[in-house]
């Protein structure tokens, strides 16, 4: 089944992301609901999913969570299978697999992300193509996405040292705020610049990012969170602080608390 028409193309075209709104009905959303809750309850581990807290007025919460499709058999088959995988497959003009998944929680107070591309995290492949489920509703005041339009096409954009884009060069990008409700999907390249403000608002503002590579450039999810987990636990150990980073790239504005379970 295709998903996309013409108009749907061109705006991936032109801006280099593309939102569908309703892509899910109010039952999947309801699940969604359940199964992210489900996996925030999870216990920390060692050495099956990974959760990273932050610092917030209401103590410290969940920022993120990764790693939870081989333990999650819903999720699994909904973001390995269907609609979602017909979706990117078809933008990608051929079979997608998925890369790496997680989810970002944004409680109430929790911290933005500084302007970046995602390409320079997202290592083994040169392009991915992610696909954002609104779980709750995001807003400019719950910090909801915003994208530079068409700066997909510049490719690789110089980094700072936080591997990120630089203050100047991003203030000199128009930015556009991509409203999300509950069952919206917004689908993304590794390309385009974006970044998201703190969470302002009093309602948690969860989404499950799924990212994907096209399958004949090889099935890398596993070696990618081999290569995540060596590496934190070389930054834990090199004195550069990079542990309390949330990603390869120092992306996260908010303050991490080190009960990341990567070591
Ligand atoms: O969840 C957000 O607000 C933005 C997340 C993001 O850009 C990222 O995780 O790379």
């Amino acid at each position: 089944m295709a998903y996309l028409n013409s108009a749907h193309q061109r705006e991936w075209e032109n801006n280099g992301y593309l939102k569908i709104s309703g892509f899910f009905d109010s039952e999947e959303v309801n699940a969604l609901q359940i199964w992210v809750s489900e996996i925030s309850s999870w216990e920390p581990t060692e050495n099956k999913w990974i959760h990273h807290y932050e610092s917030t007025p209401e103590g410290a919460r969940l920022s993120r969570s990764e790693n939870f499709v081989p333990y999650h058999t819903d999720i699994r088959n909904t973001v390995t299978s269907g609609k979602v995988l017909d979706v990117v497959s078809e933008l990608m003009t051929e079979p997608a697999v998925l890369y790496k998944e997680k989810i970002n929680y944004k409680y109430s107070g929790g911290g933005g992300y500084a302007a970046h591309q995602d390409a320079p995290a997202y290592e083994f492949v040169d392009y991915h193509i992610t696909c954002l489920i609104s779980v709750d509703s995001a807003t400019p005041e719950s910090g909801c996405l915003y994208f530079a339009p068409g700066k997909h096409q510049e490719g690789f954009i110089a980094l700072d040292e936080k591997g990120c884009i630089s203050p100047e060069t991003a203030a000199s990008m128009k930015w556009v705020a991509v409203p999300t409700d509950p069952g919206d999907i917004l689908l993304f390249g590794s390309y385009i610049p974006h970044k998201s403000p703190a969470n302002r608002s009093n309602e948690p503002r969860r989404i499950i990012y799924l990212t994907y590579n096209a399958k004949s450039q090889g099935d890398w999810r596993e070696q990618y969170y081999a290569d995540k987990r060596q590496a934190f636990t070389q930054y834990a150990k090199d004195g550069s602080k990079r542990d309390k980073q949330i990603s390869k790239i120092a992306h996260f504005q908010g303050k991490v608390v080190n009960h990341a379970k990567l070591r």
